[in-house]
């Protein structure tokens, strides 16, 4: 044991793998060889069992090998392979051998989850809130979005942002995880930013979706698989669709889309009360994991419903959150809940968490038309606040007032 009192400076001893959500000692997290390409030396690639049985295919997990840390050079993030003797910075999971940045090593990462019920609109946020990441947003913050693992670069185009946002069609509905395996979408957001005493200081989130299928959490079993995700998260964004909000139904003028059992009411209590146990939490007790819940598809709402209201307003405040704008928004998505008799709703986040903020957005920003976006293409609508909001309760984003 060397030099204790530097490795209590680190603010988490533990760091949570983002893919399996094992504790890992940051002393143990081992490496992998670069392996050779062109004309440098290295390691030749071998089947990487454990990975494989991560993904589930061998596809994909033919990698050079993975070594142990050698312990005590570790704090430079770097190590010699034993086998060809080149130096990697490259570290993975030594449980699941997925790849863990050496930005999450160094300041373990944040992990945001995302629940909703069925059709509540996940697959479609996740695919606007990516790519506004990823451009608009991005650069706003001065942000960069980072995709962890190849697979995830892959499965990001293929599923979400080619369909919906180079050819316009809406995202089939998601397939359950009892019959499709399921893999989160694991980005590392960076932010380096001049603090007060004119230091340079970088904070990076890790963004960890599940693209859940909304039935998954009405079943046991496979709420189980979900649970183990929304444990390890150190923030959780639940979508809530207002077409399912039992009141609101006739206001918006659609027709009911009567889904047993799948109240977001229901869904978020069962969640939390399943994250409860496990925390072992007191009657009384609210737990302290920051929660955004968001009305999805604001677009429905009528005008008049919208004239002159904050919601109906863009956000405003460019690179930081503009707290007078939060609690505008937060109070009239608040009054609207209360107004469709799903007010419970809102009682109920009081009573839970202490930490929960109402948020409302359009992914599309319009009415799609069949199974298409609509004419006007796809113009999301207040999509980054709950993220800005998490960004701005772990520090990583100032808020401002009196603008
Ligand atoms: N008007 C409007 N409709 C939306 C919006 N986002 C999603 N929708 C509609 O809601 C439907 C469901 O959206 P998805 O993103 O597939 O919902 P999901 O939560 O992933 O659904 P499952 O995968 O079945 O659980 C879409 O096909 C659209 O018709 C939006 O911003 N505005
Ligand atoms: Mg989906
Ligand atoms: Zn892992
Ligand atoms: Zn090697």
């Amino acid at each position: 044991m060397s030099l204790p009192s530097r490795v209590s400076l680190s603010p988490r001893a533990e760091i949570t793998c983002p893919y399996c959500f094992a504790e890992l000692a940051p002393a143990r997290i081992p490496f992998r060889c670069r392996g050779r390409a062109g004309r440098r030396a290295g390691c030749a690639p071998v089947l990487d069992e454990r990975l494989a049985a991560y993904t589930g295919s061998t596809a994909g997990a033919s990698l050079p090998p993975v070594f142990p840390a050698p312990g005590r050079r570790r704090a430079e993030g770097r190590a010699g392979c034993p086998h060809c003797g080149q130096p990697t910075g490259s570290r993975v999971c030594p449980e699941c051998h997925n790849p863990l940045p050496s930005a999450y090593c160094d300041s373990p990462g944040r992990i945001v989850a995302l629940v909703g019920a069925k059709n509540a609109g996940k697959s479609t946020y996740i695919a606007v809130l990516l790519h506004e990441l990823m451009n608009r947003v991005g650069t706003e913050l001065d942000a960069s979005l980072v995709a962890c693992d190849d697979r995830t670069i892959e499965r990001y185009r293929r599923d979400f942002a080619r369909p919906l946002l180079e050819e316009r069609r809406l995202l089939p509905t998601t397939a359950s995880a009892a019959t499709a395996p399921r893999e989160p979408l694991v980005y590392l957001l960076t932010r380096s930013r001049r603090t007060r005493f004119a230091r340079e200081r970088t904070d990076s989130l890790a963004l960890v979706l599940f693209d859940t299928a909304g039935e998954d959490l009405r079943s046991r079993e496979v709420r189980d698989l979900h649970l183990r995700y929304l444990e390890a998260a150190d923030a959780i964004i639940f979508l809530v669709d207002p077409l399912q909000l039992p009141g609101a139904r006739p206001v918006l003028g659609d027709a009911p889309v009567a889904e047993p059992d799948s109240e977001p009411i229901d869904i978020i209590a069962r969640v939390t009360e399943a994250l409860r146990q496990r925390h072992g939490s007191r009657p009384n007790e609210r737990l302290p994991v920051p929660v955004a819940v968001a009305l999805t598809k604001v677009d429905l709402l009528r005008p008049s419903l919208l004239r002159q209201s904050a919601l109906h307003r863009g956000r405003s405040g460019t690179g930081v959150l503009d707290l007078d704008d939060r609690d505008a928004v937060h109070e009239q998505v608040r009054a609207l809940l209360h107004e469709w008799q799903a007010g419970q709703l809102d009682t109920y986040l009081g009573q839970r968490y202490a930490d929960y903020a109402l948020f409302g957005l359009s992914a599309l920003g319009g009415r799609p038309e069949g199974d298409r976006v609509g004419a006007g293409g796809v113009r999301p609508h207040r999509a980054e606040d709950p993220l800005l909001w998490l960004l701005y309760r772990f520090g990583m984003l100032d808020g401002v007032r009196g603008r």
